[in-house]
């Protein structure tokens, strides 16, 4: 079911290989809904909640009265959630509360001369917006993802956005309300897609001028290919986190990875999406048959067997066969997965030696889909390969670190004549005035 790609020999023949190139990914060409996206930012940019509204009617089927969700509603929803959805959520947030409290960053003053100081204050961000899609799946589990490190760093204004549904009163899903009330955010709102992130960014009022939803400084949260989009036009006007793609899973396993349990986590990550990418790299044909033959009975027996089929034959998908787990690291490096495994025998050593990936999950017993909820650490991890250069959300999303400079009458009349010797070889005669100014001979 999942195709194979065999490395193995190919050092030993003097083959230089480009592991980027031989592990393809799914392309999701945002660019291309770009032409979609724009008219509708602009529509919601010039007439506010009434376009918010038409753009609702038209794309979810929905006729709304009002954008913002009455908080009664909120806690409507959470009275009704089902006890043990509502004791997990709330472990989920206590544990995630735990991890992401001790992410806080504390202000740092180095005194670099005498009378001279640069101190790094951290400041969180003002007001944020989440999005959180309706799609094909709901997850209030992105909600708590986002939310507790917003939290966590201090942001004052939190707004929540998701489509609403026709069989909820044109309401977003109760889960998602419920798990904003059980974190305290009470400003939220029915709607989706790229509108969404417009209203966020332009703010939003009633043809009368009344405002409905203040603009936010940064718009966090996954969607589809045109909340995406949305993020790309609108960033610089607004801040984001990553543009989310499709999710993935790496597993480097070797023998002693047991293939019931592989094969359930390549499956779990590929019941997202049918464009989901589930990789597993070993030094064990052994062990690639017995996944394969797992993946053949499992997926016979999963809920979302169509979509799971869709994703592991995918050329996203697949088997690569190294000769060891030395270019094992080097392939799963350069896939830079948002979510990897390490199932080896001496899987903390192993771990420890990888360099991109959005997270890590080290041994048998610490799955994708633990992290995906109760783990502590947080979900929402940089896909396509932007592991390269991004981390995951945490408080430090949240946060800028704003650097104050304080000097007094002596240090800066040391430094003098540097700024000025620097000023003159960049041909700015006034930065070096402006020093001088305060020193007249
Ligand atoms: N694996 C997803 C997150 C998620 N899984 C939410 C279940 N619900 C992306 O990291
Ligand atoms: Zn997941």
């Amino acid at each position: 079911m999942i195709r194979r790609i065999d490395l193995r020999g190919r050092l030993a023949q003097g083959e230089i290989l480009d592991y980027r190139a031989l592990v393809p990914r799914a392309s999701i060409d945002v660019e291309s809904a770009l032409d979609a996206v724009r008219p509708i930012c602009a529509d919601v940019h010039h007439r506010g909640v009434a376009a918010l509204k038409e753009l609702t009617a038209r794309f979810d089927g929905v006729e709304i009265d009002d954008i913002r969700v009455p908080e009664s509603a909120l806690h409507k929803a959470l009275g009704e959630l089902e006890p043990q959805v509502r004791a997990a959520l709330e472990e989920s947030i206590a544990r995630a509360r735990r991890v992401h409290a001790e992410q806080r960053r504390t202000d740092v003053t180095t005194t670099v001369v005498p009378g001279g100081t640069v101190t790094e204050r951290w400041v969180p961000v003002e007001r944020v917006g989440l999005y959180v899609p309706g799609g094909l799946a709901v997850y209030p589990s992105s909600v708590v993802m986002n939310v507790v490190p917003a939290q966590a760093a201090g942001v004052r204004s939190i707004a929540v956005s998701s489509p609403p549904q026709k069989n909820f009163d044109g309401l977003p899903h109760p889960t998602i309300l419920a798990a904003c009330a059980l974190l305290g955010v009470t400003e939220v709102y029915a709607v989706g897609g790229a509108q969404a992130v417009a209203m966020f960014a332009y703010g939003a009022r009633e043809e009368a001028g009344e405002a409905v939803c203040a603009p936010v400084d940064l718009v966090t949260g996954p969607g589809n290919i045109y909340v995406a989009a949305a993020k790309r036009l609108l960033k610089g006007l607004i801040g984001i986190d990553a543009e989310a793609g499709p999710t993935e899973i790496a597993v480097l396993a070797d023998r002693s990875a047991d293939p019931a349990h592989v094969a359930a986590d390549l499956i779990s990550q590929a019941e997202h999406d049918p464009l989901a990418a589930s990789i597993l790299v070993t030094d064990s044909t052994v062990l690639a048959d017995a996944v394969d033959a797992e993946l053949e009975r499992q997926v016979a027996e999963t809920k979302h067997a169509e979509r799971v089929t869709t994703a592991l034959t995918g050329t996203q998908s697949g088997t690569v066969l190294v000769d060891d787990i030395d270019q094992g690291l080097a392939v799963v490096d350069a896939y830079a997965a948002e979510h990897l495994e390490v199932q080896t025998s001496d899987a903390p050593a192993v771990a420890a030696r990888v360099r991109n990936a959005g997270a890590i999950f080290v041994g048998p017993w610490s799955p994708v889909s633990l992290g995906d909820y109760a783990a502590g650490s947080n979900h929402v991890l940089p896909t396509g390969g932007c592991a390269r250069h991004t981390s995951g959300l945490s408080v430090q999303s949240f946060l800028r670190g704003i650097h104050v400079v304080q000097y007094d009458e002596a240090a800066l009349r040391d430094v003098a004549a540097h700024v000025e010797a620097l000023a003159d070889a960049e041909d700015l005669p006034a930065h070096g005035a402006a020093v001088r100014a305060r020193f007249p001979q």
